[in-house]
């Protein structure tokens, strides 16, 4: 991984700068590019994206990226370069990315919260930071501008290990679970639903008649409308998953 790149960007961050500053003084675009090109030491207030699962960083790097046709592989039309970049879990990074056509392109990052973006209007240097997660895990990136994707401008950001973006990776952890007492008012076996009249459920709902998933459904067998039951609540899951029949 290359770390001294701020010289190189720095020159064409002047030159930048200067030629927009004589050509357009005043646009908000130039002042954006100026600030960019310079890349101050702690931009952090207004440009720090933060995995929800990594507070505060543990390291920090840098990455430079460029965008256009001048990277496109055969059978592409624009490409990022690199198109595949490193970092640690709960990491700061900082993207510095060059367009270098003239057309617009929009690097976006999704999977954090909120995603990330850079975009560009035509040429020039910019650069955002965000944090990791805490996970090993692989996030995509594209180009956000139409059919640029399909063109191929994407690519990927592994975080440590990387690691497929499951839904089940998010929902392990501690089960939540809640015990609530009510009478059945009906069980449906085919659709494996029961509709309980039921009591206050601490922490998780009020008193009321509602109709429940239940998993797996074969709880349901014998279970006669005017039962009192005891039940386990999966929250996660949404589903009743355990039931035990009471004395009337
Ligand atoms: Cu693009």
């Amino acid at each position: 991984m290359k770390k001294t790149l701020l010289p190189g960007i720095s020159a064409v961050g002047v030159a930048v700068a200067v030629a927009v500053a004589v050509a357009v003084s005043g646009s908000a675009w130039a002042f954006t590019e100026f600030e960019a090109a310079f890349v101050p030491e702690d931009p952090l207030a207004k440009h720090r994206i933060l995995a929800t699962s990594c507070e505060q960083p543990r390291s920090f790097r840098r990455i430079e990226m460029k965008g256009g046709t001048k990277f496109a592989r055969a059978g592409e039309v624009f490409a990022f370069e690199p198109r595949v970049i490193r970092a640690k879990r709960c990491e700061e990074v900082e993207i510095i990315l060059e367009n270098t056509d003239t057309v617009r392109h929009a690097l976006m990052l999704p999977g954090l919260n909120p995603m990330f973006t850079l975009e560009f209007t035509g040429r020039g240097v910019k650069s955002l930071r965000f944090v990791t997660p805490d996970e090993d895990i692989t996030l995509e990136f594209h180009c956000h501008v139409e059919t640029h994707e399909d063109m191929g401008m994407h690519g990927q950001l592994i975080v440590g290990k990387g690691g497929a973006p499951t839904p089940a990776k998010a929902a392990v952890g501690p089960k939540r679970l809640f015990e609530g007492k009510g009478v059945v008012v009906s069980t449906d076996a085919r659709d494996g639903r029961l509709v309980v009249d039921h009591e206050e459920i601490k922490d998780f709902m009020a008193p009321m008649v509602m109709s429940y998933q239940v998993l797996p459904g074969t709880l349901l067998k014998g279970l006669k409308p005017g039962a009192r039951i005891r039940f386990t609540i999966d929250a996660d899951k949404r589903a009743i998953v355990g039931i035990k029949r009471l004395a009337q």
